[in-house]
């Protein structure tokens, strides 16, 4: 990030838009040309969760194609989009699984001290058990299905909604270009699904259909690159329902029309332990999709 930042300064800027728990900087990279402000914008963050390497890789390797790789196919979506992307939303969380425990999900807040009071009758495993399910903090159906109150679940949604300071600092960011943001893409792994919201019902939203055409367009670039097949339809329908997420946030309280959760490769053979030899590849294929979706976007 920071070299791509160096090397073309003109069109690069790392932002630091908060600090995790553990004290580690939340960056973001802007990608933007020209002089026009307030363009519209595409947000694409990964690593919300530990273990799911591949999507870090996948979200730097979409940066740099952006940045480097100025083919005729690319020029209209970095002329005529801004792009922010996120590769680690829960630097801790990833650390973590280098140095202790390859499939930690989890950031890793201590469920705090000073708000342990107001929980130590239900959960006395609240001081051992560290961390909080960042898709499952976010202020939108906070605490329903798919959800655990409890600080020892993989899936805990943390004291209230946005209690993380990482969800807090995304959150706060989006709100803020919620103007420009056409398109809000969290990359996850794995299953190799394109997730339209919501999760938190077997409702469907409102403009299903506009959202599955282009979630639809995008995997077919994508699967044109290396064959890999892609499903595509909402949580509930293809692997469970989940309140809290940040595409169903981004959806129903920050309004940004189209809003995916990208579940990258593979289908479980290797699952979170994807060889290296299949990253570029994920990247390539995943970048093929994500340029159409904002090709799709700028013709709108
Ligand atoms: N999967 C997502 C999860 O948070 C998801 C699936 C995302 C469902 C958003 C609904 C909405 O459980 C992974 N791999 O984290
Ligand atoms: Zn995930």
């Amino acid at each position: 990030m920071e070299h791509l930042m160096s090397s073309a300064p003109h069109m690069v800027d790392v932002l630091t838009i908060g600090k995790s728990s553990e004290g580690r900087p939340l960056k973001v990279v802007k990608v933007s040309t020209g002089k026009e402000m307030g363009k519209p914008a595409i947000w694409i963050d990964g690593g919300m969760h530990g273990r799911e390497w591949i999507a870090p890789a996948v979200a730097l390797y979409i940066l740099k194609q952006l940045v480097e790789n100025q083919l005729n196919s690319n020029i209209s979506i970095i002329q005529k989009l801004d792009w922010y992307i996120m590769p680690v939303v829960n630097p801790d969380g990833y650390e973590y699984t280098h140095v202790t425990d390859r499939f930690w999900r989890k950031s890793r807040s201590k469920t705090q001290d000073a708000e342990f009071e107001e929980n130590r009758m239900f959960w006395d495993s609240a001081r051992e058990c560290a961390g909080v399910d960042l898709n499952r903090n976010w202020d939108f159906h906070w605490g329903e299905v798919g959800s655990s109150d409890n600080p020892c679940s993989p899936n805990y949604s943390g004291l209230r909604p946005f209690s993380e300071p990482e969800t807090r600092a995304v959150s706060d960011f989006i709100l803020d270009k919620r103007d420009q943001l056409k398109a809000y893409i969290t990359l996850h792994s794995y299953s190799q699904m394109w997730l339209i919201p919501w999760g938190f019902t077997k409702q469907k939203v409102a403009d299903y259909e506009d959202l599955l055409y282009l979630g639809k367009k995008a995997i077919e670039s994508l699967s044109k690159v290396h064959g890999t097949k892609y499903t595509i339809g909402t949580s509930p329908a293809l692997l469970y329902p989940t309140s809290g997420s940040s595409d169903d946030w981004a959806k129903g309280k920050a309004g940004i029309q189209y809003s995916y959760t990208v579940e990258l490769r593979d289908r479980g053979t290797y699952g979170f332990l994807l060889p290296a030899t299949q990253i570029v590849p994920t990247g390539r294929e995943t970048f093929a999709g994500v340029r159409t979706l904002a090709k799709s976007l700028i013709n709108n």
